[in-house]
Parts: structure tokens; sequence; C-alpha cells
């Protein structure tokens, strides 16, 4: 399942869900020796979806890779491939033929095929998972540089006239009342001039009846407008939602909504008019055994260990995660922060404004709005994190983004994570301002409290005395099962204490709005012998996790969850004792 609600009833899909012939290009010769006519006879089989790295023999590979399945149509079909996420750079052949390029990783792209033929087709894609001075994330970053196409390929199968997109927008107009418009873009691969029936419905009854008209190949737009007037809102203690469903002629789409707004008044965010305290962790979407195919089936129990432990929202750092991770926050009312690997901790300020990587980020940016604008549990687009802020070059790229973003998107509230509180030029551009500072693990604790105080003048100094504030990493590092009776780094102990104590801190400053704890999990490290990088991370993994890697509870867990929960017995986690 990519969704966890069905988005087409009428419309036929495959998942290309399997093992796929596969093989390293490690000279990267197969464009040249033409391996999207003549896929090399001595090749691997590899799962798809799935990062190569975690399978035997593959781990620290980085670089091209070549992948190869069948398709077969026992009609002839219209088709439209649909690829949830390769990592890196993306060619398609279709039977030998190049279908087209995508640059990205963490969202989806697709190509048409008008009249498939029946029979048999090579579908081929050559992937290239190489970070480098202008790839999103840049080639220094801390974490795994996992590579191949790690959420599903689907092929759907369409008819003559269908839908190329939906979107639904609404406007509050009271409590319980909205004004909605849902607009479709229609396209028709017909020969012939076509007319269509068009059904809309909201949640399965029938709201309006209509037709569309499209000439031979076009495309059309088509507008509903309707005041609703007996609305619930989506609320985090009572997410309601609403399944939009849309029928043109034989195709389908279904999507799903929640009415609710946004927005920050004196330093706070507040979710429908009511003032939120946000209480969260960061989380990658990533595990030792599956990289950043990330199963379905853990990120159930992983939303039951977060919402256990008392959080009301996540940060999904540092990419963009699964539409079914997504759906799961819409129906369980925890609310989300977005962001694109714009990762910048060790990326140079003279760097960050290549022509190419501001296209690229533009372009991931558009995409994942595109993909998720829908859902209701995203509160925050963040536009990048920690990049040098200090600079003209990040500030030029800021204007850009929140200009592209607002253009977009004005349902929700536009942010960034900076790593120069006390001397960023960017507070100003943004609705809420996230501040990642280690107190305590690569300088002291005590630097907290000076830190805030100059960044609470700084933001009155750059027009952002009213702008929310969240403290959007903090933390250390805490090797699971390493406790005694002192608190030495890198210790469980250690490691809650430093986030109990920072989180009491931060608790008392009426000007911050919530906190997101670094990290939920511990994650995989791009750590090499030979590089002089992230060389304090024990285990090749970045062990300031809540949990460890296989997700097992460490001291700062219940710690957290004491203080997020309110409870004095934290260990009071659904034991089964009788
Ligand atoms: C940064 C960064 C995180 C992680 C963290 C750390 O703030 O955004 O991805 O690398 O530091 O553990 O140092």
């Amino acid at each position: 399942m990519i969704r966890t609600f069905q988005q087409h009833r009428l419309r036929e899909s495959q998942l290309l869900n399997g093992l796929w012939d596969f093989v390293f290009d490690k000279d990267d010769i197969g464009l040249s020796e033409k391996w999207h006519m003549n896929f090399p006879s001595i090749h691997d089989r590899i799962p798809v979806p799935a990062c190569w790295n975690n399978e035997l023999g593959k781990y620290d590979y980085e670089g091209v890779a070549w992948y190869r399945t069948w398709v077969t149509l026992e009609n002839s079909r219209h088709l439209r491939l649909l690829f949830h996420a390769v990592m890196g750079h993306a060619d398609v052949y279709w039977d030998g033929q190049h279908l087209g390029y995508h640059y990205g990783g963490f969202t989806p792209f697709d190509f048409t095929i008008p009249n498939a033929t029946s029979g048999i087709h090579e579908l081929i894609i050559r992937t290239d998972s190489t970070l480098g001075h202008n790839t999103l994330p840049y080639h220094i970053v801390d974490w795994f540089h996992y590579g191949g196409i790690i959420r599903p390929v689907e092929v759907q199968h369409l008819p003559d006239v269908w839908i190329e997109n939906m979107r639904i927008t609404y406007d509050m107009t009271g409590d319980s009342s909205a004004n909605v418009r849902i607009q479709l873009k229609l396209h028709s691969m017909s020969e012939k001039p076509t007319e269509v029936p068009v059904s809309f419905y909201r949640n399965n009854e029938l709201i309006q009846n209509d037709s569309a008209y499209l000439s031979n190949k076009g495309s059309t737009e088509l507008v509903l407008e309707q005041a609703w007037s007996d609305i619930q809102r989506w609320e985090p203690e009572d997410p309601t939602l609403y399944m939009i469903r849309a029928v043109v002629g034989q195709d389908d789409r279904t999507d799903r909504i929640g009415f609710r707004t946004v927005e920050t008044r004196d330093k706070k965010i507040l979710l429908n008019g009511k003032e939120l305290y946000l209480q969260g962790i960061n989380r990658h979407e990533e595990h030792p055994e599956w990289g950043f195919a990330f199963p379905n089936k853990l990120m159930t129990k992983e939303l039951d260990i977060i919402r256990q432990m008392g959080c009301n929202t996540v940060r999904g750092s540092h990419y963009p995660q699964s539409e079914y991770w997504l759906d799961l926050l819409d129906e369980q009312g925890v609310l989300f922060w977005s962001e694109i690997p714009i990762w910048g901790a060790a990326f140079p300020a003279k760097e960050t404004d290549d022509p190419l990587f501001v296209e690229r980020a533009m372009t991931m940016m558009d995409e994942m709005i595109e993909r998720d604008f829908h859902h209701p549990s995203i509160l925050f687009w963040s536009v990048h994190n920690e990049i040098d802020t200090r600079s003209q070059q990040a500030y030029d790229l800021s204007i850009k983004m929140t200009e592209l973003v607002r253009s977009k998107d004005q349902s929700r509230l536009v942010t960034f994570a900076t790593m120069h509180p006390m001397t960023d030029i960017c507070l100003g551009l943004f609705d809420v301002i996230g501040i990642n500072y280690y107190g305590g693990w690569y300088f002291g604790h005590a630097e907290f409290e000076e830190m805030l105080e100059v960044f609470h003048e700084r933001c009155n100094q750059y027009g952002a005395e009213h702008t929310p504030v969240l403290m959007t990493e903090f933390g250390g590092a805490g090797v699971h099962g390493d406790t005694g009776w002192e608190p030495r780094l890198f210790s469980e102990d250690y490691q809650a204490d430093l986030l109990s104590k920072s989180l009491k801190l931060f608790r008392s400053d009426p000007k911050i709005s919530g906190t997101y704890v670094w990290q939920f999990a511990d994650t995989r490290g791009q750590l090499q012998s030979h590089l002089p990088h992230f060389r304090d991370r024990a285990r090749s993994f970045n062990n300031k996790g809540l949990v460890n890697e296989y997700r097992k509870p460490k001291l700062a867990y219940r710690v957290v969850k004491g203080i997020y929960t309110d409870q004095t017995d934290p260990y009071d986690w659904g034991s089964t004792l009788k």
C-alpha cells in the first residue's frame, strides 16, 4: 500500500514490486555500451523497492546502477509509469527508448505512454546516487548515502481521458463552514474530441454532476466551488478527515483533506485559533535493515512509540517522508514539519547559489508541495537546515525558496532551521524560526541561556520580534546499553540528563513555542575511513536517538516521555505485569 486509503477504484494499477535485474556500473560505461538496449547478461537480482546498500556486499557503493524489469500487457493500453522515489539521477527507458530523466530522491515523477502495445515490454532504469557540490543533499552530510529505487514503481492503466491532477483548497468562513474549491486537470489521449461525464463525491455522497469537453489530445481544467456549512474541523484530538472523489468518464481519483487553520500571533502558533505548544522529535525515515525503503508495518509501530511518549508533532528530518507516514499522521492528529534535504552544516555559503543546485532545490520543493498539499497534518514547509544563514547567498536562497512556497501554498507556515541563532541575517524572512543548538554536546550547556538572550534580542533587530520560535534540534549521544554510575559523555545517563535539563530550560522560556528533540532513533552516519567527517560517531551511527536503531528505548526515551506526558512514572509504558 502506498497510501492508507484507496486512491483509485476505476483506474487499474499494478505495483512492480519484486526482484529486478540489477548491475552496478562502477566505471560508468553503461551509456556508451548502450545497456538500455543490451542489459548486461551477467547481473544480480535485487528487491524493489529497497536500497542496494542493505544487501550483502553492496554496503558502501555510491554511484551508477542499472535496474531492469518486464511489463506484460494483455491488450494495448495507455500507461502511466509512476516512480514514487528513486535516489539521485534517474533515466528511464521503455523498450530501449529514453522516456525521460529526473533528479531528486524522495519525490515522485511519472511518464505517460499512449497506446502501449500488447506483449512484453522491457523497463530499464539507470540510477546514479553520487552526491556532489550541487546535489541535494550536499556530499558532506550526516546520514548514510543510500542508493536505489527506494519506493514503489507503479504502472497505471489510463483511459482516453484521465485526471492528471486534483487540487482541493478551501477558505474557512466560520467555525464549521468553508468555501471549497476542487480543481481538476484533465488530459485526453484520444484522436477524437471527447465529452465525458464528471461527478464529485464527498465521503461517497454525490455533491455535483458535470461534464467536460476535451479536444483531440487536449487538456482542460474544471473547477467546482461550493459553500459547505456542516464541517467538522481537523483537530489533533479529533482529526476529522473528508474523502473527496472525482469520477471523470472511466477514470477516478480520491484524495483526503481536513479543515483547519494555522496562523501566528505574538510569537504563538495558533491551530484553529487555539494556541499550540509543540512537543516533538526529529525523525529520519531510516532503518539499518531497510535504509530509506522503510516498511509500512514499522511506521505504525513507530508512530505508536512516538505518541506514547507524549509527542504531538514530528519533524521530518531532513527530506520528504513517505505518503503512508503522512496518512498515518493525518489519521492520528499528529502535526508535521516537512523539509527538503538542503543540509548545510558543511555546505559552504559560496556554493549555495550554484544555479544548478538552486534549480534542483526549487524543483524538489515544488514536487514536495504538489505531492503533499492535502495533508492536514503538515503545518510547516521548511526550506533549509543549517546553511550559512550569516551569508548573502543564504539570504538570496531564502528569498527564492520562501517566495516559491508562498506562491504555491498560503495555508501553511514557512520556516527553516538555523545553526547560527546569534548571527543569522535571515530571521525576518520566515513565519516561524527553528533553532538547532547543541549546548552540552558540541559546547557547554550553560551556553544555551546566553544564546537565547542574544537570539531574542537579534529577533527584535531583524523584524522577527513576533515570529514564533521552536527548538528544532538539541541533544547528545547515548550509546544504547552504556549505563553506569557516572554521567559520562556517550552514556545513556549523560544523554538523559542533558535532555532533561535542556527541556526544562526551553519549557520555561515563554518565547519558545515548542521543542523537537534530536533525534527519535539512532541513524546510520556516513563515515569513511579515508575522510575526516563525523569521526565522533561511535559505531558509524548518529547515537543521539531516544531509541536505538532497532527502536529499543534508552533512558532518555523514558525521561523525555516523563516530561512530555507530565508523568511522575515514566516507566509506565503499558506493562502487562499482573
Ligand atoms: C545537525 C543536523 C542533524 C545532525 C545533528 C548532529 O544539527 O541538522 O542532521 O547531524 O546536527 O547530530 O550533530
